[in-house]
């Protein structure tokens, strides 16, 4: 599924710019923090294959992150050489009883909950664009809606409607609800929702290259799980089977999101991290990344912007990884750790959604260093 393609085709109700602050992280300076966080350390190390509060620790260091694979995209080449530290990540998507947690404690309203200021939406459209009508600028979101038959597989609009009520409590729209979908990952999440989450259980979105780092899981293979999409026959992950986007046959058992832990976990005990949801990190999107850093293209002029999307020039982008349930091998084979795509950092949709991560405690080495 292409991203760029969609905000071009929703050219005038995709991106809602809204302003969003950086969560900055309080420091932890009392001593006793730093020798409890030293012995905390101390019993993670002894347990690093463990579980902690459903998270798993990630080792961390070199890797190689993108891909040489002639068949990937663009984007993801040329490979490169990336070192990570190690943390804690969540083993599964954020779920939607995670998420409600959240909204009852704190009452946060998400982007696709809130009403659309056009003043604020224009400044990520061309020069001159309309006011689009009333109607579509009620609060809403973007819903995967597959047409009845096969359609051109180029003009996305023929699958994505924009949704007024769609939201997280109401993933299909206004007459749709999550009952029963309490353990499924919460979506229609746009970023700054993301990180209002992640601060609120002290957390934070991994960087594209921990994310990336994590799902290799320690393998330098094809998948999350090596280099068979099925091996022996079993599904992996929760994507598309069948000729997208009409046909959605379920053969892994889910037609849209799955609950979390549905599928197997990777080498470092984390579920679903590819397929079932895109997820959000905290990466501007840049489709030259790699490029530039072998030097194949000019460094990024980040006077103009932060990202960039050759085909959605405006649109400022957050990268999302590890495909989703609408992943198929006839149209977008994303379902691999080094696929990577833009998703307007102001928007969500119905197949995107994060999962959290956190930093190791501070050490006793700290110390030493003041
Ligand atoms: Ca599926
Ligand atoms: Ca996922």
């Amino acid at each position: 599924m292409h991203f760029k393609t969609i905000i071009k085709s929703h050219f005038y109700i995709f991106p809602f710019l809204l302003l969003f602050g950086c969560q900055e992280k309080k420091a932890e300076t009392k001593k006793e923090n730093l020798i409890q966080g030293s012995k905390n350390r101390v019993e993670q190390n002894d347990s690093m294959d463990k579980v902690k509060d459903g998270m798993v620790w990630i080792p961390g260091g070199t890797f190689t992150m993108g891909t040489n694979e002639k068949e990937a995209y663009p984007a993801e080449r040329p490979a490169v050489k990336k070192k990570v530290e190690g943390f804690w990540m969540d083993q599964t998507e954020v779920t939607n009883a995670q998420f409600r947690e959240f909204v009852k404690a704190t009452g946060y309203l998400t982007v696709a909950e809130r009403e659309i200021d056009w003043e604020e939406m224009k400044k990520q459209l061309p020069e001159g664009t309309p006011k689009p009508d009333d109607e579509l600028m009620k609060p809403g979101s973007m819903v995967f809606s597959p047409p009845a038959h096969a359609v051109p597989t180029h003009d996305i609009s023929l699958w994505w409607k924009w949704v007024t009520g769609a939201n997280w409590q109401h993933p299909e729209g206004p007459e749709s609800d999550l009952k029963g979908k309490d353990q499924h990952p919460v979506v229609h999440i746009a970023f700054e929702d993301a990180q209002a989450y992640a601060a609120w259980v002290g957390k934070r979105l991994p960087t594209e290259a921990e994310w990336e780092f994590a799902a290799k899981g320690g393998l330098n293979a094809r998948y999350s799980w090596g280099d068979e999409l099925n091996p022996g026959g079993q599904f992996m992950a929760n994507t598309f089977q069948g000729d997208f986007p009409h046909e959605n046959e379920g053969k892994d058992g889910f037609t849209g999101t799955a609950p979390v832990k549905s599928f197997p976990p990777n080498p470092y005990g984390l579920y679903d991290i590819i397929g079932n949801v895109w997820e959000l990190t905290d990466d501007w999107y840049d489709a030259l990344k790699y490029n530039r850093l072998v030097g194949n293209a000019p460094a990024l002029d980040t006077s103009i912007s932060q990202c960039y999307n050759p085909s959605n020039p405006y649109a400022q982008e957050r990268v999302i990884k590890g495909g989703s349930f609408l992943c198929s091998d006839n149209y977008c084979v994303n379902y691999r750790p080094s696929a990577r795509h833009g998703q307007a950092y102001d928007s969500g949709t119905s197949n995107v959604g994060f999962r959290c991560v956190q930093d190791d405690q501070p050490t006793l080495l700290g110390l030493s260093d003041r």
